[in-house]
């Protein structure tokens, strides 16, 4: 089955990292809007051209399934690309649901992380309204933390500062767990790892992303692929060369995932 993965760039590739390791026999096409990223300082709109041109792109190169491995697209656009295409869409929820049900029985807070314009939306209200009872839930954008990501600084020295500067007005033994609600931001968990006990969990949305695609494709009854593949574009130019493909893949090394 060919599946294409989306992302205003690298971060998808953490969600990509665990589809590989359970769904490894397929033809994964993975576009990353590098061009275009960050997204999270740029209008809502222009944000929307962007991930729709990305989609039809991807749509065009054969994608049977689409997985948006972007918050921020998916609290933009995913509920008008369900519309306009046939194939079925998978958006990022920002794991809020696991956080909240690991803190239940404790005076433990969660602290939910994404980018600005994700956390602006409307989604991610009417997510935490539904799930958080006990009022539970505080937020915390970190808009720097994408473009430390497409510009491959993960050194402590630049993120260890930026974390600390971000978090300076929360009491960090409140919380007993933290959402990374950006999929560039599981690239710096041991950065996280580093502020926060160890007692604190780290939760993503990949693993429930890959669960949902996982279901998505047996239901379809697919046969396994056994020419499985991996084709990266960067905003509509495939990469060919080992160079071009180098970075996206020594990222998916490091994840384990190749
Ligand atoms: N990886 C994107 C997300 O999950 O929100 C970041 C989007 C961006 O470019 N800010």
């Amino acid at each position: 089955m060919k599946i294409g993965f989306f992302d205003s760039g690298i971060g998808g590739l953490t969600v990509l990292s665990e589809a590989l390791k359970r769904l490894p026999n397929h033809e994964y096409l993975y576009y990353a809007d590098t061009d275009h990223a960050p997204y999270g300082p740029k209008p809502k709109e222009e944000v929307r051209e962007y991930v729709f041109k990305a989609i039809e792109f991807l749509v065009n190169e054969g994608a049977q399934i689409i997985v948006i491995a972007c918050n921020t697209a998916t609290s933009i656009a995913v509920s008008e690309l369900r519309q306009k295409y046939s194939i079925p869409i998978i958006g990022m929820e920002p794991a809020v649901k696991p956080a909240i049900e690991s803190v239940e029985n404790s005076t433990k807070r969660v602290l939910v992380t994404a980018t600005p314009l994700t956390l602006k939306e409307e989604k991610l209200k009417q997510l935490i309204q539904r799930l958080d009872k006990h009022h539970q839930t505080d937020l915390l954008p970190l808009p720097d933390l994408v473009s430390f990501a497409e510009s491959y600084e993960f050194s402590d020295e630049a993120i260890l500062p930026y974390l600390k500067q971000c978090l300076q007005s929360f009491d960090i033994s409140e919380y007993g767990a933290v959402v990374l609600g950006c999929t560039h931001f599981p690239l710096f968990a041991h950065h996280f790892e580093k502020i926060f006990s160890s007692e604190v969990r780290l939760i993503d949305g990949s693993s429930g992303t890959v669960s949902h695609l996982e279901k998505l494709i047996l239901a379809q009854k697919v046969e396994p692929c056994f020419n499985a593949s991996l084709t990266f574009y960067r905003s509509s130019k495939k990469l060919e060369s080992s160079q071009e493909i180098e970075p996206f893949t020594k990222i998916l090394k490091q994840l384990k995932a190749i």
